[in-house]
């Protein structure tokens, strides 16, 4: 065992998250999606480190994987503790793992210690978080909170599978869905990496967030006409590349004048480009895009979206092309991290002598769905210069470890002063 920190034992942490990290296509470091074998591998993975630290183990109807350890007192809500194992295509190490290894080390150092909490304690690795090949992101924690509707379960991949028989191939029921809809959480807490440069640039311990911002992602494909890059008038084309080039330029302009609008915080991204038939010289027939728009206020990342629709209207026109579909892929509203949380971990990460500083997250995390059905809150750390999403992502051994001091601190103070009592 390596040395302990307030119970945490940081090379346990890290050769967990070293070895999960192992589990990833070779070809495209770090990438682990969701649903696919090497997201099994992971679980697989996953499952023996929850055994082997004495956790009961099952996955829900949502093919979310639990480990769970019970409570002293027996009928007392859950306390849960997690995050998400799945990547995004060539993302990084700690985007997920790190919340869910945190978790599960909080665990091991009660049970080190021969510590039994009053309330269950359950580590969740929340199916899918990331936006999979479905189009829909948190799969796993809207089912927790409900919100996974038979729509969503009919949404298919580029290869014609529906979610839901996806799920069912992960080990889920979507027929008995709503048996993975929770009730029963005292409070639900989920350690992540920034993916920003706050508090790298500030040296700050660990990120306490107030708030996490709304996301709306949408599709809009262009149809045009295919035609000779040699001979075509430029004044008789139908090109689709250039009506879906207008509207990233648009995206990215407008939410920065948004942001500085002085409503908070406001981004727009257009991730997703695909151009038919994409060759060098022919005008292009058809083009996709997918936008990735998010904001603290729920108002204005609707009107955002609504501006959005407008003008790729106005562009199908200009371009004389036909906007085919502008179709919202998800949608998630801001959400508020719980105060007494908040608090129980700024007094937690103060008794422990870590500093800590309140922020809104601009990424979007299961505790976003979770804070629907219990109180939630995030514990932020550090990355290095902020990246995440890429191969060079990076958090640094203690900084993760002094996150999971934070999260344990946290978890002890909310069992002691929980006035929980068992179910009557
Ligand atoms: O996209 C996000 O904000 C998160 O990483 N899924
Ligand atoms: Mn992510
Ligand atoms: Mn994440």
């Amino acid at each position: 065992m390596g040395e302990r920190v307030f119970g945490i034992d940081e090379s346990r942490i890290w050769s967990d998250l070293m070895a999960l990290a192992e589990i990833t296509d070779p070809a495209r470091p770090y990438t682990r999606r969701s649903f696919t074998p090497l997201f099994q591998a992971g679980r697989d993975w996953l499952r023996r480190r929850f055994a082997e630290a004495g956790l009961a183990v099952r996955l829900d109807t949502a093919a979310n994987l639990f480990g769970r350890l019970e409570g002293s007192e027996p009928g007392l809500p859950t306390i849960m503790l997690g995050s998400h194992s799945d990547s995004v295509p060539s993302g990084g190490r700690f985007d997920g793992p790190a919340g869910v290894i945190a978790a599960l080390e909080v665990v091991r150092a009660l049970q080190d210690d021969g510590r039994r909490l009053r309330h269950p304690v359950e580590v969740v690795d929340c199916l899918a978080e990331e936006p999979s090949d479905y189009g829909l992101s948190c799969v796993g924690s809207r089912a927790m909170a409900g919100l996974l509707s038979a729509e969503m379960l009919d949404l298919r991949n580029p290869a014609g599978e529906r979610l839901g028989d996806a799920i069912v191939r992960v080990g889920g029921d979507p027929a008995r869905l709503a048996e993975a809809r929770r009730s029963d959480v005292a409070a639900f807490l989920e350690l992540h990496i920034e993916q920003g440069v706050v508090l790298e640039r500030s040296k700050t311990d660990i990120g306490i967030v107030t708030a996490l911002v709304g996301i709306i992602r949408l599709e809009i494909v262009f149809e045009g006409e295919a035609a000779h890059a040699g001979t075509m008038p430029m004044a008789m084309r139908r090109d689709a590349g250039v009506a879906a080039a207008r509207l990233v330029g648009f995206v990215s302009q407008r939410a920065r004048a948004l942001a500085g609008a002085g409503r908070g915080y406001v981004v727009g991204t257009t991730g997703v480009i695909d151009i038919a038939p994409n060759a060098i010289n022919v005008v292009p027939q058809r083009a996709r895009i997918v936008v990735d728009t998010r904001a603290e206020d729920a108002a204005l990342l609707d009107a955002f979206v609504a501006e959005i629709e407008a003008e790729s209207r106005r562009i199908a026109e200009e371009t004389a092309t036909v906007r085919e579909r502008c179709t919202v892929l998800s949608r998630a509203t801001p959400a508020s991290c719980d105060p007494d949380l908040r608090r129980l971990l700024a007094e937690g990460a103060a008794a422990c002598g870590l500093s800590s500083l309140a922020l809104p997250s601009g990424a979007g995390h299961d505790a976003a769905f979770l804070s629907r059905i219990a109180p939630a809150a995030m514990v932020f750390v550090p990355c290095r210069d902020g990246r995440s999403h890429a191969p060079e992502e990076w958090a640094e051994p203690a900084a993760i470890a002094a996150g999971a001091v934070a999260l344990l601190e946290a978890v002890e103070r909310f069992d002691a002063k929980s006035p929980d009592r068992a179910a009557a």
